[in-house]
């Protein structure tokens, strides 16, 4: 077995930006621990609050955000966390050469039902400034609490999937993930198909119609409503998700934030082989203007991802 730990000492990177990853596995290791008890604790409530978005934070949402906030303050290679629990972002260490933009734990709302949440970062070079497109992510990665712990990362050449042992450690258990260039299965939340858009009604009808559509094949919808179970699931066996702009999104830019969701998951499914895009330009060479944006997100296989822009050129 390889441990995360060993595989990092082998990377060709700065060991500083190893570092960095390394503590926000560190992280993750102590919000998995956590979140197995969170029922026990009565830990699974509201938390006072709402976050920058308005959006009620749940009282795990904010102990992950402290406990990211924890390992990187020890750590003097980041310089800045972004993270969409904290309004604005946080200077850390003034020597600190990397800037840290997360979702401590997505997928919140799904906390009581039992369902894979995970962390989301991405890693910046601080000398650029916080507004970089995704194309200029050093590292990015996710950690999925599921039935197993898996931190899936990508410095940009290969993405690797790791497992946490019985004794707190990340091991190597794929170390080139692919995604399928095809698929039959799509993730979107149907229950929004009112506001959609020409092109995403199209390509969900296409789908549906099964054998006698476009594709001549039979689709399947999955849906989890918790972003890294579905874009794991698309990494590990194909799909596209789709989080378009429309009608109720569009005076936000869209559902999902750019900086610490789409930019991350884009950056992996990218190294994996498949694609992302807004629609209208590839999700990484969005140029952001705010730390906090918003943005349309649909990704995954590529041969998928490609019908979807497709519409988008032709429906204007
Ligand atoms: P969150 O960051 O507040 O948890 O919201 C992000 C989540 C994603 O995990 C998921 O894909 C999406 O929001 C689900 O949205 P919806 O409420 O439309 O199902
Ligand atoms: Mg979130």
């Amino acid at each position: 077995m390889t441990s995360l730990a060993d595989w990092l000492a082998g990377q060709s990177v700065d060991p500083k930006l190893a570092s960095t990853v390394a503590s926000m596995a560190a992280a993750s290791v102590e919000i998995a621990g956590v979140l197995r008890q969170a029922a026990i604790k009565g830990q699974v409530v509201l938390a006072s609050g709402t976050n920058v978005q308005g959006e009620q934070q749940k009282a795990l949402d904010v102990i992950s955000n402290d406990i990211v906030l924890k390992h990187l303050r020890e750590n003097a290679a980041v310089s800045i966390l972004i993270s969409e629990e904290l309004e604005e972002a946080v200077h850390l260490s003034n020597d600190g050469k990397y800037i840290i933009a997360t979702d401590p734990l997505d997928g919140s709302s799904n906390l009581d039902v039992n369902v894979t949440v995970g962390t989301i970062f991405s890693v910046l070079d601080a000398g650029k400034g916080m507004l970089q497109p995704g194309s200029a992510q050093l590292a990015a990665a996710y950690t999925a609490y599921g039935p197993a712990t898996n931190l899936v990362l990508t410095f940009g050449t290969s993405v690797a999937v790791f497992t946490l042992d019985d004794v707190g450690v990340f091991q190597l258990t794929d170390d080139e993930v692919e995604v399928p260039p095809a698929t039959s299965e799509f993730a979107i939340n149907t229950a929004r198909e009112r506001f959609w858009d020409e092109a995403t009604t199209t390509y969900v009808r296409e789908n549906v119609v099964g054998e006698s559509g476009r594709a001549g094949k039979r689709y399947n919808m999955r849906w989890v409503g918790s972003m890294v179970a579905d874009v794991h699931r698309i990494l590990m066996r194909g799909g596209i998700f789709l989080y378009p702009l429309d009608s109720e999104t569009v005076t936000k830019g869209g559902r999902l934030r750019l900086l610490y969701e789409a930019n991350p998951m884009a950056m992996l499914i990218e190294t994996a082989g498949g694609r992302s895009t807004t629609g209208k330009q590839g999700i990484l060479d969005v140029v952001p203007t705010a730390i906090h944006q918003r943005v349309p997100v649909i990704l995954g296989s590529a041969e998928e991802v490609q019908r979807v822009e497709q519409l988008y050129s032709t429906s204007g």
